[in-house]
């Protein structure tokens, strides 16, 4: 396999830049840009030592660093792998590369060293997604779910359920070929549950891994001046929106990805909920609602400080029978809403003030309880990714038709044939039936140098 290089680290300027080569010429490549303290080539450079060295290109002397070489198979690859650690400027990072491309190296693609592990069975494809997942995780909750996934948790649930469906199969070919090679029905039956079981519990979480993943559409819903926007600041830690006593300030809509109570929203503010004669507010008026609509999840603003009017029932309306926190803001302020009416009406009324912070860590605490994101919960026995849902989907349904199959007493031709659909689909899970274009796909995500 050819040679591959690419920067590591963000193509910004840093305290490091970090270049990786892997393949069969990586050491002699390395050595061509990087001149080790003492003179000694890459080739005979302690493995996984770090030694320090200039780089030199074209006989300019344009940085010092750190190296380190990792012999074939103890490397993420699974090849022969330098790793430079240079000074994060991009400049000399590019001339580094150019001189690495000139010398042979070919410039890595988008998660090639990942599939490269892959490849050299270093890593499993649930492995590799979820090195993926780890890189691009938004939130610490997702960050260590990714790991645990890594670590192979999920894998090892895949792998158990291909062999154990690899051996049954086997001996249904066999007794297709001899009849005399009776299988007793209950067997089968026995192993195919026992390959569902830890399928379906997966599945089961598979809702979870999405949120996780994805977030929650959520919406802040309220009339003018409530404190829609000042909430979103609140929540963001920043001013993400402008806040002002006129009422109708916010017109078009805006998102803001925030994580609260472990939960990651995925926040729309927009105009306050009102009659109006303004057609720049009225569609953004109209966009509030179809926001409000889109939600999983609403904030219904009230302002605790003002007796309620026509205005937020309308807003509580819109909020009836949804999966809704009623937040009182303003309670910083004396306050002039009757509470015992809404507190019948909905679940969760929540006093909160955007200005002071109060009784924000109750809406922490609710999400957190509303939504599971417990601490034990992202362990890394969460299914995140929608493939391997599908892929898990598919197994499961097949195993069902197979043992329903078992149990009618149809052929052992037709059950056969069900073990092959459920079996190609595992394998889609570990890796092994898995169709080029699939893995084509899953390494496109990543970035380079990874
Ligand atoms: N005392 C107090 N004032 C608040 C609080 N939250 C918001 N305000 C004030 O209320 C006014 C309106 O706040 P915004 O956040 O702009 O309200 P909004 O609901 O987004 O308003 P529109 O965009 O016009 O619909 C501003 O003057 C804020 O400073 C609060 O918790 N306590
Ligand atoms: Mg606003």
């Amino acid at each position: 396999m050819e040679t591959i290089a690419a920067l590591a680290t963000p193509p910004l300027s840093g305290a490091l830049g970090v270049i990786r080569i892997s393949g069969g010429r990586a050491f002699t490549l390395a050595s061509s840009v990087f001149e080790a303290r003492g003179g000694l080539p890459a080739a005979l450079w302690k493995p996984r030592a770090l030694v320090t060295g200039d780089v030199v290109i074209d006989g300019d002397l344009l940085d010092e660093g750190m190296a380190v070489r990792m012999v074939a198979p103890y490397s993420y690859t699974g090849e022969d792998t330098v790793e430079l650690y240079l000074h994060g400027c991009i400049p000399v990072l590019r001339a580094v590369l150019e001189a690495l491309y000139r010398a042979g190296a070919l410039p890595a693609a988008p998660g090639e060293f990942t599939r490269r592990a892959f490849l050299h069975g270093k890593l499993s494809l649930s492995q590799a997604e979820a090195v993926a997942d780890l890189v691009t995780a938004e939130t610490r909750d997702a960050a260590r779910n990714a790991a645990g996934q890594l670590n192979g948790t999920v894998g090892r649930a895949f792998s158990k359920a291909y062999d154990a469906l690899a051996d049954l199969l086997a001996r249904f070919y066999a007794a297709v070929d001899y009849p005399e090679e009776e299988i007793s029905p209950g067997e089968p039956v026995s192993v195919l549950q026992s390959v569902l079981e830890p399928l379906e519990a997966l599945l089961a979480t598979a809702g979870k891994g999405l949120l996780l993943r994805e977030g929650l559409r959520c919406s802040i819903l309220g009339k003018p001046n409530v404190g829609k926007s000042s909430l979103l600041n609140a929540f963001a830690g920043h001013e993400r929106a402008i806040v002002s006593p006129v009422p109708g300030t916010t017109r078009d809509t805006l998102e803001e990805t925030v994580t609260v109570g472990g939960v990651k929203l995925r926040i729309t503010d927009g105009a306050g909920i009102r009659e109006t004669y303004d057609a720049v507010e009225a569609a953004g008026v109209s966009r509030a609602r179809d926001a409000a609509e889109n939600a999983e999840l609403l904030f219904a603003v009230l302002d605790g400080s003002a007796e309620m009017d026509e205005g937020d029932r309308a807003v509580l309306d819109l909020a009836r029978d949804r999966a809704c926190l009623v937040l009182i803001n303003k309670v910083d302020l004396p306050q002039k809403l009757e509470r015992e009416q809404l507190e019948a009406a909905f679940l969760h009324v929540l006093p909160v003030s955007a200005k002071t912070g109060q009784g924000l860590d109750a809406v922490d605490s609710t999400l957190r309880r509303l939504y599971e994101a417990g601490d034990t919960f992202y362990d890394g026995s969460v299914l995140t990714n929608i493939r391997q849902a599908d892929a898990v989907r598919r197994t499961v349904d097949a195993v069902k038709t197979a043992l329903a199959g078992l149990r009618g007493g149809i052929t052992p031709d037709a059950v056969s044939a069900e073990l092959e659909r459920a079996l190609a689909a595992v394998g889609e899970l570990t890796g092994r039936h898995v169709r080029e274009e699939v893995i084509d796909g899953i390494f496109a995500k990543f970035c380079v140098g990874k």
